[in-house]
């Protein structure tokens, strides 16, 4: 079968914001340049094997919705050949420069490990020859340690050692595969290593587990003179009721509790950091403030739902201000924009699938656009600049200095009689200052 998937479609173009084509960038022009870079390079943005090629459109109350070619054929390793076709097809005529991917995404589980390394090998032989082809690039690799049963009790933080060893076996050949494409980064998303309860779970013993896992990982990534960053996700829940990840913070916590925080940085996705209860501005602002920052799953939650909707990504003020954050805290390094999201069930048309990038590039492109305004203004900096003034005057600089004791500030604050003024936050005033930006 070597038809085309998407027959009515050309290479997306960019077409400007007046464009009535829903095939088209209004926003995402490539080549326009932005804070010195071209927007291509600013945001890297990456489309995900799985939710956009790997899953069929079920939930838990029903089957795929999805009507794909591949799904049909009944020899998995045809059908892993038709995917990528498929992929690579829309990959090129979207015109994104990165994919992602999880060992088994992209190729069939075999009936023993050695049989799905073998599966792998023959798929991602064709997979470099359609890079070669199309000069799309891997942004980061990984493996699924999470869907198959042997899993259910956490991969590194399973209660069976060989477990453990199982899942070093899938991880190092992901590595493998993901420097042989020339990956630019490698993730690990803990699908499993958290805990349900406590009643069957030894949690002390699971975070060293956690930690010899990763140490292993980064000790063989050295080892093979892998380049880019290994990136850990936060998750708090789902799919169990506690994941170890949780959010920015406790993964921070945990890496230097293990000395892992010079090897690690951070995969942050947004509908995650709402789960957590917090914004995906906070996640950016804190990973990049602690020098963990390491790249972005692009998608958005529900706010009426508690659970991970993985939609594309559409809110423009949210964009903006995370990618305010981001540029001003110096933007990528080998991270990217990953459209971890997927369609919803009833977008079962094969153009679907170009609707959503199309709309989630044109909102990254817009957000960018909004925030170097807000940036080359210049007035929202000077808003926070002028709120800590005083951090920069003599009574600020000798304490952060450290060139006065408790005692010492207290005797001064008696002596010149210090009488701080509250003064405003002016919430409301910056409010409305960005949305003049929108
Ligand atoms: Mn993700």
């Amino acid at each position: 079968m070597s038809q085309s998937f998407f027959p009515g479609v050309e290479r997306i173009r960019y077409e400007g914001p007046n464009s009535e084509n829903p095939l088209a960038f209004r926003y995402y022009d490539p080549n326009r340049m932005v804070l010195g870079k071209r927007l291509e390079e600013q945001l890297r943005v990456a489309v995900c094997y799985w939710h956009s090629f790997a899953w069929p459109g079920s939930d838990i109350f029903g089957h795929g919705t999805f009507d794909r070619p591949w799904f049909k054929v009944s020899n998995p390793l045809e059908a892993a050949e038709l995917k990528l076709k498929t992929a690579f097809e829309f990959f090129e005529k979207l015109g994104s420069p990165y994919f992602t991917f999880h060992d088994r995404d992209i190729a069939p589980e075999g009936a023993t490990l050695r049989e799905s390394h073998d599966n792998l090998d023959r798929i991602i032989e064709k997979a470099q020859a359609e890079m070669q082809r199309t000069s799309v690039k891997l942004l980061w690799g990984t493996a699924n340690l999470f869907s198959h049963p042997r899993y259910m009790g956490g991969a590194a933080t399973n209660p069976d050692p060989e477990v453990f060893a199982y899942a070093a076996g899938q991880v190092r050949k992901m590595l493998d595969v993901t420097h042989q494409l020339a990956g630019a980064n490698y993730v690990l998303w803990g699908g499993r290593e958290g805990y349900e309860t406590l009643l069957n779970t030894d949690m002390k013993r699971e975070a060293d587990q956690l930690a010899r896992f990763l140490s292993m990982v980064c000790e063989y990534k050295h080892k093979i003179g892998f380049k880019g960053l290994l990136l850990i996700e936060p998750k708090p829940k789902e799919p169990t009721k506690h994941q170890y990840d949780f959010d920015t913070a406790t993964v921070y916590a945990f890496l230097q509790r293990y000395r892992l925080d010079k090897e690690y940085k951070v995969n942050i996705e947004a509908n995650h950091a709402i789960l957590s209860g917090h914004s995906f501005q906070h996640e950016v602002a804190y990973a990049l403030g602690n020098g963990i920052f390491g790249s972005l799953d692009m998608n958005r939650g529900d706010d009426l739902l508690g659970w991970d909707t993985d939609q594309f990504p559409n809110d423009l003020q949210e964009i903006a201000l995370v990618m305010h954050t981001l540029l001003k805290g110096g933007g990528f390094s080998s991270g990217g924009m990953n459209f971890d999201a997927k369609l919803r069930r009833q977008s079962s048309d094969p153009n679907d699938l170009f609707h959503a990038h199309i709309g989630g590039m044109d909102t990254l492109a817009r957000g960018t656009l909004i925030a170097e305004q807000m940036i080359q203004d210049g007035k929202l900096d000077r808003a926070v600049e002028e709120r800590y003034a005083g951090w920069r005057g003599e009574l600020g600089e000798s304490i952060l200095g450290g060139r006065v004791s408790l005692a010492e500030l207290a005797d001064q604050a008696l002596a010149k009689g210090i009488d701080p003024k509250p003064r405003s936050g002016r919430q409301e005033y910056l409010e409305n200052l960005v949305n003049r930006y929108l």
